[in-house]
């Protein structure tokens, strides 16, 4: 299992005890507390609103919750059937994105970004297929039988699946998908090459690594949706449903509700480097020739190239916005493992906040729940800065817990979405508000 291997590779690099002595903002404390809403959870991945009332939680495992303010539950959907999960272990599969359509409320449509297993035709030894698929709500539940499946994409792995669904102020569906979940997103040997072609990042013709932007209002002929006009191959030239790539593995994407309206996604980084990036149309984000603000050596993760490692002829790279150090590489600088995507703090509650892109690291530790969290803010000069957002309910500077997701509520309220154990299966799983310290 190369990319299990891959991936606990990581946690073999850092076996130093940090501690912890965050960097409390010049000004003080940050004025910011986390509130208990809800425990009992497995793995929450996502949050979003539903009618303004409540809002949708879901488990990576499976179940789908309607939550009032105050944290009560109750069912909305159960896709434990429909998945390929291993419970119970650290896995990157199971329920990864939920979007209501722009026109829920007339139409009662949304989408669901799962994995599913492998499906009939796909590539042999693969892992599993991630199913972006519409359903309507009848009344305060989803019916699964309402399925209409509008894309597939044949993952060759378990891990780097991305699979954050949004709408963009466009009304277009914005997807981000993982590079395959190969180390370095190369192949290292003909038993490799079997799990398929690698270099999925840089490769127009796969929608691994890539951030997808399809029509879900406008079928055509043979799928459910259609291709934007201005995406960058519309006409040809890669993939059409490809808005931007370069990508290795999106766990967090989001529009600002305000300013903008820009995306923001993030990246979790092989060794050195985790990032935050502002996508844009026909962006080209590096992977795997890049990884933060340097030439990446899929050779060896940990000693960057001077140049990139192969040529590139004329295409031009977009940097982080934010990229901050890996603990695997920098035992001491390192801010994180892993990073986790928030969102733009648009709400009222905390002024201090506003149009900072609130973001986290999913654990200090790979074994021990010890999540930060963080905020970036963008200067004057356009650079943006990255500071540690320390809640005054959590003085020691980490929450005690491995940071999943965030979540935002209509009046663009932040939740923060943890567990305990780094796994799906035990019942740690909390949700978090972001509220005003004292309250
Ligand atoms: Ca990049």
């Amino acid at each position: 299992m190369q990319a299990i291997r891959a991936l606990f590779a990581l946690a073999s690099v850092a076996t130093l005890v940090l501690t912890s002595t965050p960097a409390r903002a010049a000004e003080g404390k940050s004025g910011v507390a986390l509130k208990l809403v809800v425990t009992n959870l497995t793995a929450p991945s996502v949050l979003t609103d539903f009618d303004g009332k409540r809002m949708l939680v879901a488990e990576q495992v499976g179940p789908i919750h309607l939550m009032t303010p105050d944290g009560k539950l109750a069912p909305f959907a159960d896709f434990t059937s429909k998945l390929a999960i291993t419970p119970g272990k650290f896995d990157e599969r199971g329920v990864l994105g939920v979007a209501l359509h722009p026109r829920f409320t007339a139409n009662r449509r949304l989408y669901v970004c799962y994995s599913a297993p492998l499906r009939a035709g796909a590539p042999t030894n693969w892992n599993h297929t991630m199913n972006v698929s519409e359903f309507t709500a009848k009344g305060d539940a989803l019916a699964l039988g309402s399925e209409r499946i509008v894309l597939q994409i044949d993952q060759p792995y378990f891990n780097h699946n991305g699979g954050r669904i949004c709408f963009g102020p466009d009304g277009f569906l914005y997807l981000g998908v993982g590079d395959g979940g190969h180390k370095n997103d190369i192949n290292k040997d003909d038993a490799d090459k079997a799990r398929g072609p690698r270099g999925n990042g840089q490769n127009l013709n796969t929608l691994l690594g890539k951030i997808v932007r399809i029509d879900v209002d406008k079928p055509a002929a043979g799928r459910l949706y259609g291709i934007p006009m201005d995406n960058p191959f519309a006409q040809g030239g890669g993939r059409p449903e490809i808005y931007a790539w370069g990508i290795r593995n999106p766990w967090g994407m989001s529009f600002d509700r305000g300013g903008q309206r820009e995306l923001f996604e993030v990246e979790v980084g092989q060794s050195r480097w985790e990032e935050v990036n502002l996508i844009v149309k026909g962006g080209n984000y590096g992977w795997n020739l890049r990884e933060g603000a340097e030439w990446f050596n899929p050779k060896k993760e940990l000693a960057p190239l001077d140049k990139p490692y192969f040529d590139p002829g004329n295409a031009k790279f977009i940097d982080p916005i934010i990229a901050y150090e890996n603990l695997a590489a920098f035992p001491q600088a390192g801010k994180g493992k892993s990073v986790t995507g928030g969102y733009v703090y648009r709400g009222r509650a905390l002024p201090q906040l506003a149009g900072k892109y609130i973001f986290a690291d999913w654990s200090k530790h790979f074994s021990l729940p010890q999540g930060v969290l963080y905020a970036a803010t963008r200067g004057g000069d356009g650079k943006w800065r990255m500071d540690d957002l320390v809640p005054e309910s959590h003085a020691t500077g980490h929450l005690g817990a491995f940071v999943w997701a965030f979540g935002e509520d209509k009046d663009g309220e932040l939740y923060v979405l943890t567990n305990q154990t780094g796994a799906l299966g035990t019942k740690s799983g909390k949700i978090w508000k972001l509220v005003k310290a004292g309250n």
